[in-house]
């Protein structure tokens, strides 16, 4: 196909409620969105790199620059037949999962739409409907905590991961435990420990959590390896996992027992079905994590958890949870602690122009032979 025009939009977007991790605060969730077009389809994408380099080294300034005059100028005007091929033009570019991953999404969306297959069955998922959970963000105090943590149960989310942070762990995490007895539980440090640190999680080691995810730093698989063998609760690893090869590298030393699949974190889709099927083959349960993202990259993550190896619930909640108005359409929703996986064409969503313009806060067009397009060639 040839990619004829893509358009970049760095957007702003209110959460319903700031979301506090170890690594900062966000009350507003920035992105970009990218919208190719080629031979009359249209293909949606969305990188979640955020305002400052908080839980990856990337930012939307990074990614925007990686995008406009790295990656653009290897698709416009030139025939991409697919996600593969547009893969293996980037190959040679070192770093920058997220900005990679982003444009990939968009490629997903148009050969989606261009076949008239949906993502779910390109990418070889296989259920209508996948089990999810909520991440809630540190609370202003343990009672806010326990009382967050109520309301999302009476929504109805089976499994409820909590954020900790130094100085707010194993105190908040038992006051949940001690008021909901048997809640499937899990916690998400976001690598702000370190191996010294080994006695709070022997202390949280007690409190029957599903998984303890990322407790240390991301580029410290030795150290993990070391942590996961003192604890009987399972290590999982987000940050520290960015391809196939860092997945198999982590199982075979034992830094982790499970992973966290997000497709943005390892340079796209493909590379999280690669994961997938190492872990499936392994009998290593991964779940399908969450960035926040909008309508767009949320349908992307609904398709991949449809796939067989995601036994655990993901981190993909309703779009009330996040948004009180999403850009994209029909809105996720929460049934029977379960969210439907998107039929239609591509990513199946429809991107609500409107809503879009209202939290673009800056947007460009890039076309062969373009500006930005000539200055990075
Ligand atoms: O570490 O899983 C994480 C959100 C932003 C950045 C990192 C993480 C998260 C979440 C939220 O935990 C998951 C979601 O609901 O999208
Ligand atoms: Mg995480």
């Amino acid at each position: 196909m040839r990619i004829e025009r893509l358009e970049m939009r760095h957007v702003s977007m209110p959460l319903v409620a700031p979301f506090e991790t170890s690594f900062g605060v966000e009350q507003d969730r920035e992105a970009i969105i990218l919208r190719l077009d080629s031979e009359g389809v249209t293909g949606w994408g969305e990188c979640v790199a955020g305002g400052w380099p908080g839980y990856s080294y990337e930012t939307v300034q990074t990614a925007w620059h990686m995008i406009q005059d790295h990656l653009a100028p290897l698709i416009l005007g030139q025939e991409v037949e697919d996600p593969s091929d547009y893969r293996q033009r980037i190959a040679h570019l070192k770093g920058h999962p997220l900005a990679k991953a982003g444009l990939e999404l968009a490629f997903w969306d148009l050969a989606g739409r261009a076949a008239d297959r949906s993502l779910m069955s390109m990418l070889g998922g296989q259920r209508q409907r996948v089990a999810v959970g909520v991440s809630i963000g540190i609370q202003p105090s343990r009672g806010e905590l326990v009382e967050m943590v109520e309301a999302y149960v009476e929504m109805g989310y089976p499994r409820i991961k909590l954020k900790i942070k130094p100085g707010r762990d194993v105190a908040d995490v038992r006051a949940v435990r001690q008021a909901f007895g048997e809640l499937p539980l899990q916690v998400d440090a976001n690598s702000a420990y370190s191996l010294d640190d080994a006695e709070i999680f022997d202390a949280m080691d007690d409190l029957g959590l599903l998984l303890i995810e990322q407790p240390l730093a991301e580029d410290d698989l030795v150290d993990h390896a070391k942590l996961q063998a003192r604890l009987k609760t399972p290590l999982c690893l987000d940050e520290s996992i960015l391809s196939a090869r860092h997945a198999r590298q982590a199982l075979e030393i034992g830094a982790c027992r499970v992973i966290n699949i997000k497709p943005a974190r390892v340079s796209g889709l493909r590379e999280a079905v690669a994961i997938h099927d190492l872990c499936w083959a392994q009998e290593v349960p991964v779940w399908c994590g969450g960035m926040l993202e909008t309508g767009i990259g949320r349908a992307a993550n609904l398709a991949l958890a449809s796939l067989p190896g995601f036994t655990l619930p993901g981190d993909i909640s309703a779009t009330e949870r996040y948004y009180r108005q999403d850009i994209a359409e029909p809105a996720f929703v929460l049934e029977d602690g379960m969210i439907k996986v998107p039929q239609g064409k591509g990513l199946g969503i429809e991107v609500i122009q409107d809503a879009l313009d209202k939290v673009t806060v800056r947007s460009t067009i890039l076309q062969p032979g373009s500006k930005a397009n000539r200055r990075a060639s």
